[in-house]
Order: structure tokens, then C-alpha cells, then sequence
């Protein structure tokens, strides 16, 4: 049978299917109001960090604006996103999670 049009979409499917998840940096932004200790706490609890780690991280972003704190599929980077803002905003902190394509 000829060679057609949608073989050849199939076949990029099935190619895509093989490429590794397009993954996302999950950014930490500073503020003024947000309370270094909040900070910390919030890298432990969603980023597994230990408070050594999670203290220089937080003095990163605090000096330098923000930074990435971690790197994870869109889904994962969705949702620790989502957690993290919920959080700060149920303990009504500014503190601001966001995302970019790694
Ligand atoms: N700049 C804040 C302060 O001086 C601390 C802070 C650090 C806030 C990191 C947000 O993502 C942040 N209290």
C-alpha cells in the first residue's frame, strides 16, 4: 500500500510518545511583606529542602529577586505552584510562586 498523509501524522504521534515531558521551572519571587521564616518553611514543606538548603534559597531570592526552586513535569509544576500561592494566601502572605519552560 502507498505511503500516505496519515501514516506520516501517525507515525510522528507515535515519535512523540518517545520524547521525554517538556519540563518547567518552578520560580520563588521576593516581596517586601513575606516573613523569611514563612519563606523557609514553604521550601521545606513543598520542596523537600532541608533548612540549611532552604535557608540559603530563601537569601537568594531575598538578594537577588527571585530563583528557581525546582524543576519538574508541567503537571507537578502545576500543582506545586497552585499549593504554594494557596498556602501563602490562607496565611495571608504576598508570596509568589510562578512557572517557566526550563
Ligand atoms: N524579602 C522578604 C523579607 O525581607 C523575605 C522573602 C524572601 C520574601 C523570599 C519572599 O520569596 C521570598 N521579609
Amino acid at each position: 500500500r502507498p505511503w500516505t498523509h496519515s501514516d506520516s501524522v501517525l507515525l510522528e504521534k507515535q515519535q512523540q510518545k518517545l520524547q521525554p515531558p517538556s519540563m518547567y521551572n518552578v520560580i520563588l519571587n521576593n516581596d517586601d511583606y513575606t516573613p523569611m521564616e514563612f519563606v523557609i518553611d514553604v521550601l521545606q514543606k513543598f520542596f523537600s529542602y532541608d533548612i540549611e538548603r532552604a535557608t540559603q534559597l530563601m537569601l537568594t531570592v531575598h538578594y537577588e529577586g527571585k530563583a528557581v526552586c525546582g524543576v519538574f513535569s508541567a503537571d507537578v509544576a502545576e500543582t506545586k505552584t497552585v499549593q504554594v500561592n494557596r498556602y501563602a494566601r490562607e496565611n495571608e502572605h504576598p508570596l509568589l510562586c510562578t512557572l517557566e519552560r526550563a
